[in-house]
């Protein structure tokens, strides 16, 4: 019989008991995100960040048909460098279970398997959502589906800059998910900080973040909160340098006929390539912003009592 239950670290485990703060991180983006070593640096580098933020690091993923909430160093190793690894969605983890094969996990299963093992926080690099001519591709992400029915803060970037990030926000919106930028009144756009749009909401610390995490929690209600952290000025890329890089790509996935959860995969080294490694140092520099502020969030809840 398959077990689902997850498979706590012993640090993981020991600070969930104790009440000390804990953030969830996702595998997805050292899978399928970047390139080796790049992923493993990084997913190291990371892990130490929300260390040195007074949190316990939570890398989450499947390995040896278990759910796995805390990897050891062999275990980001084996998740950085495998060939086949899995991108599983929340709908994938059973399957990954049932099959044995390794996955690692998107911001969607993340949130789930977070929320399953009682952690809060989740910080990544940029979460999915609607993407350009979805009203024909129907192609949304599940980012957006767990978003609306799993109670977790994740920190990110904004939405990924692929995407229709207007339309993400309206799908947001009506999904009833709370969006707050940080310190900004504009929602940010992955690589670059201002995406053209306002944001839903806007806070200035964690503590004020904290605070609304703690209403939601005690209104009720049980969506997650999508945190949109812009990245620091001095890695960010203009949008208008950006822009004609993404759309070249997208032009090339869709003459390979690329669809779905292929789509962020093929784009993102085609992107890194045309910018002769700028948006992969943009997105590091993102990601470990985003886990600076998810263990101060963290760090805030635990301070009261998660
Ligand atoms: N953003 C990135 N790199 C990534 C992802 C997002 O910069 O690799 C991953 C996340 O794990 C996210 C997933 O949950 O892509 C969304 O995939 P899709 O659009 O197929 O739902
Ligand atoms: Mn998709």
């Amino acid at each position: 019989m398959t077990d689902v239950t997850p498979l706590l670290s012993p640090e993981v485990a020991d600070a969930l008991a104790a009440g000390r703060p804990v953030v969830a991180l996702e595998s997805t983006i050292i899978a399928h995100g970047m390139a080796y070593p790049a992923n493993l640096e990084t997913a190291r580098r990371v892990e130490a960040i929300v260390r040195a933020g007074g949190a316990v690091p939570a890398t989450i993923a499947v390995l040896d048909r278990r759910i796995r909430i805390g990897l050891d160093d062999a275990g980001l190793e084996r998740l950085a460098t495998a060939r086949d690894v899995m991108k599983a969605s929340t709908r994938e983890v059973p399957l990954a279970l049932a099959t044995g094969r390794d996955a690692a996990t998107t911001v969607a299963s993340t949130m789930r398997l977070a929320a399953m093992a009682g952690i809060a926080v989740f910080a990544t690099g940029g979460i999915g959502g609607v993407h350009r001519g979805a009203a024909t591709s129907f192609d949304i992400s599940a980012d957006l589906t767990e978003l609306s029915r799993t109670p977790v803060a994740v920190v990110s970037a904004g939405a990924k800059a692929i995407l229709d990030l207007a339309l993400t926000l309206e799908m947001l919106e009506t999904l009833g998910v709370p969006v707050v930028s940080v310190g900004t009144d504009i929602f940010p756009a992955f690589y670059s900080r201002d995406s053209g749009l306002a944001a839903p909401a806007r806070l200035d610390t964690a503590g004020e973040i904290a605070a609304f995490i703690r209403a939601h929690r005690a209104l009720g209600l049980t969506s997650g909160v999508l945190v949109a952290n812009p990245i620091p000025a001095e890695h960010e890329i203009p949008g208008a340098e950006i822009a004609p890089v993404i759309e070249s790509a997208l032009l090339e996935a869709a003459a390979q006929g690329i669809t779905g959860k292929e789509v962020t995969p093929f784009l993102l080294p085609r992107v890194a390539e045309a910018t002769a490694g700028r948006s992969l140092k943009a997105n590091i520099a993102l990601v470990e912003n985003n886990a600076v502020l998810a263990a101060q969030i963290a760090v805030a809840l635990a301070a009261e009592g998660r």
